[in-house]
């Protein structure tokens, strides 16, 4: 069961006070954030999505980026990001399936400067980090081919709140049922106003990398 919240015997509910704490803290990131002109992005998807990779594949273009990685256990994930030259903190939840506002403003003190651009990769999951407000300026929602068309219709919230959605790993589409045109409605749907991006092995990674620069104030 998960320490914080719950959620595996009640997925849904997440008790009132604890969101009240949480975004009480987030609303205090977010001032820090914007008190340092640090644009902060809160990138969310299922494990194994591809969120790491997309990060890796942009980190060239992402200057003054630091990556706040969150995982159950380990460092693997930063390990990944200071191997491509980006520094990164990693947050290790224990049982815990997403992340909070605490645990990231607990991170962000390890900080002696304040980056431009932060990327705080969530844990795995979609329902969960939905409810958790982090102080973010820009909500990501990856999704890959693997995982079928279906997922907005199964995980609204977390694509009712996306700024952007990314459809990751089209150079598999040969191998796997999925129709794009079905994903994009169904994500439409939910939130006509969100960005969107295909990527994928072949595909260019420039829009995405480019629209998260268009941010950057
Ligand atoms: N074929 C293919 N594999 C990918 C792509 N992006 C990521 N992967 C693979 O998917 C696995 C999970 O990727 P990772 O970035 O660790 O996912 P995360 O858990 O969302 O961070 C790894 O083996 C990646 O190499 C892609 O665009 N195409
Ligand atoms: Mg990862």
């Amino acid at each position: 069961m998960c320490r914080d919240c719950g959620c595996s015997s009640q997925p849904e509910d997440h008790s009132d006070v604890l969101l009240a704490r949480n975004d009480h803290q987030a609303q205090h990131n977010r001032h820090h954030f914007d008190h340092s002109h640090t644009l902060c992005i809160n990138l969310m998807g299922a494990p194994g999505c591809g969120k790491t990779r997309m990060l890796e594949r942009m980190a060239p273009e992402l200057e003054g980026l630091l990556v706040v990685e969150g995982d159950l256990s380990g460092e693997l994930d930063a390990q990944r990001m200071r191997r491509v030259g980006i520094p990164a903190i990693q947050i290790q939840t224990g049982q815990a399936c997403h992340l909070d506002a605490h645990m990231v403003h607990e991170a962000l003190h390890q900080l002696d400067d304040t980056p431009r651009l932060l990327i705080v990769e969530n844990v795995g999951n979609l329902a969960c980090p939905a409810d958790f407000d982090l102080g973010e300026h820009l909500r990501v929602v990856a999704v890959s081919v693997t995982e079928g068309d279906t997922k907005p219709e199964k995980y609204p919230a977390i694509f009712a709140g996306a700024d952007a959605v990314v459809l990751t790993k089209l150079d598999l589409l040969p191998h796997v049922r999925f129709s794009v045109e079905s994903f994009w409605h169904r994500v439409k749907a939910l939130n006509p106003s969100a960005h969107t991006f295909e990527i994928g092995a072949d595909q260019d990674i420039a829009p995405l990398a480019t629209w998260i620069k268009n941010n950057i104030t």
